[in-house]
């Protein structure tokens, strides 16, 4: 039954990043979702854009997944997660190890993204720790980074907004130059021709603070929070070799990239490059049950693996790391991805999504477009009422017409489930079309 709150009884849930006030004067309510659309309270069907928020991959109610979740609730709720296991803990980390490249192949279970990347900044601290490089505690962000709201990852994270308010963070951070506003490069379709050399910048914070301080740099392969910010062609190789130069881990926060975004499985595969962490979570059970997962390179994993057999190599870990339920939509999610190649379909209609997306150039006030995989932004130019608020305007008018979107600013983002047809895509560049020519 579609249950619609009462005004009055909007005030208790504070939501997050969420405009509280706005939005309690002119609620927008989600009732039921399936495939590519949601259903308001009201009764309209609004197409999902953005894979709701990155996470509804395979699109939403998919049978194999809810019927996972319900057998699984009937079977075992919930087990221990420390000192004790269950098979399909150990099934998850075995499949989601194989789907990664090289030696990526030992799996940390957590409940979301900021989690995943609480527990990758850990382990790189006590990882050169182990071996004896102790003095390795800093840890290097990028500028537009996202890496959740929890301590660690807002401190290496660089959303201005997200970090201002909340004191000094956690020490001994330090920011790599975004690669995003280079005039060279605006309306590149793909991975923009100019910036490589932005990764330099690891360079000179190692000239700075010397490498043997240094414990990992993070970065999410394609910034999504921050706008769809594509890496320059090379930037992400360059960034390797550099870490690998100075005995700096590479994390690679896949929670967007991860699950067949771009075309591969991960953004590692895409780009090429091999981190040493990689955190994922949203794409690994479809959205539907809280999970998030860090997977370890060998070497890193065998490191703890020392002392006495008894004791406990990583002292870290959730109540709802590897919960039954959890587990059981993830090994249903992974099935559905696999049976309907979901995680490589997207290479065929990139081309597609690119096009349909560049076509809105020459709309008003849009100053850029950017496009990788199922990823893609259109940037419009502030508005006379300043930053942010031509973006949210286009948020609501999309809407109203019948799209979901994310806005960053006044980027409007876009990341369609994988299983998007072209009908899907002609619609979406269509509607963004009408509405952004409609915006002041
Ligand atoms: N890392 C990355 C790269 C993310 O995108 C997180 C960590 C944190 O995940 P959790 O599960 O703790 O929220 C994220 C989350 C948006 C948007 O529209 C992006 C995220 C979440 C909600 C909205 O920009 N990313």
């Amino acid at each position: 039954m579609d249950r619609e709150p009462q005004r009055n009884s909007l005030d208790a849930y504070w939501m997050p990043f969420t405009a509280n006030r706005q939005f309690k004067g002119n609620p927008r309510l989600f009732a039921s979702a399936e495939g590519m659309y949601f259903r308001t309270t009201d009764g309209r069907a609004v197409m999902d854009g953005v894979s709701a928020m990155w996470c509804s991959n395979a699109g939403h109610c998919r049978p194999r997944i809810t019927e996972a979740i319900r057998t699984q609730a009937g079977e075992m709720d919930y087990s221990p997660a420390f000192q004790i296991g269950h098979a399909k803990a150990f099934e998850l980390a075995n499949r989601l190890a194989a789907m990664m490249p090289g030696g990526l192949k030992h799996v940390f279970f957590t409940n979301s993204g900021s989690e995943s990347v609480e527990t990758a900044l850990k382990m790189a601290i006590a990882y050169h720790r182990l071996r004896g490089e102790g003095s390795r505690v800093r840890l290097i962000g990028r500028e537009k980074g996202y890496h959740g709201v929890n301590f660690g990852g807002m401190s290496v994270g660089g959303m201005v907004a997200n970090r201002k308010m909340f004191g000094t963070l956690v020490a001994g951070v330090d920011h790599l130059r975004h690669t995003h506003g280079d005039p060279r490069n605006f309306f590149s379709k793909g991975e923009p021709e100019y910036g490589a050399e932005l990764a330099d910048d690891l360079e000179r914070l190692v000239q700075l603070h010397d490498a043997s301080t240094i414990a990992a740099v993070i970065v999410e392969p394609v910034q999504g929070s921050g706008g769809v910010i594509v890496p320059p062609k090379g930037y992400l190789k360059r960034l390797r070799e550099i870490c690998d130069r100075n005995g700096i881990l590479l994390i690679f926060d896949e929670v967007i990239t991860g699950f067949g975004r771009l075309g591969t499985p991960f953004a590692s595969q895409y780009f090429g490059v091999e981190p040493d962490l990689v955190t994922c979570a949203k794409g690994l059970t479809n959205g539907v049950i809280p999970m998030g997962a860090v997977v370890a390179q060998t070497k890193i994993h065998d490191a703890f693996m020392q002392g006495p057999p008894n004791a406990i190599e990583f002292f870290h870990g959730y109540t709802y790391s590897g919960n039954p339920i959890a587990c059981a939509a993830a090994l249903a999610t992974l099935d559905t991805y696999e049976e309907e190649g979901l995680l490589t379909c997207v290479a065929s209609l990139a081309p597609y999504w690119e096009a349909a997306l560049h076509s809105l150039k020459g709309a008003r006030n849009v100053v850029d477009i950017r496009n990788i995989g199922f990823m893609g932004a259109v940037e419009l130019a502030a508005g006379p009422g300043g930053p942010a608020q031509r973006g949210f305007a286009a948020f609501l008018k999309l809407y109203e017409a019948g799209l979901l979107c994310r806005t960053t600013g006044d980027s409007i983002a876009f990341a369609p489930p994988l299983i998007a047809e072209k009908s899907h895509i002609d619609f979406l560049a269509d509607t963004v079309g009408k509405v952004v020519n409609n915006i002041d």
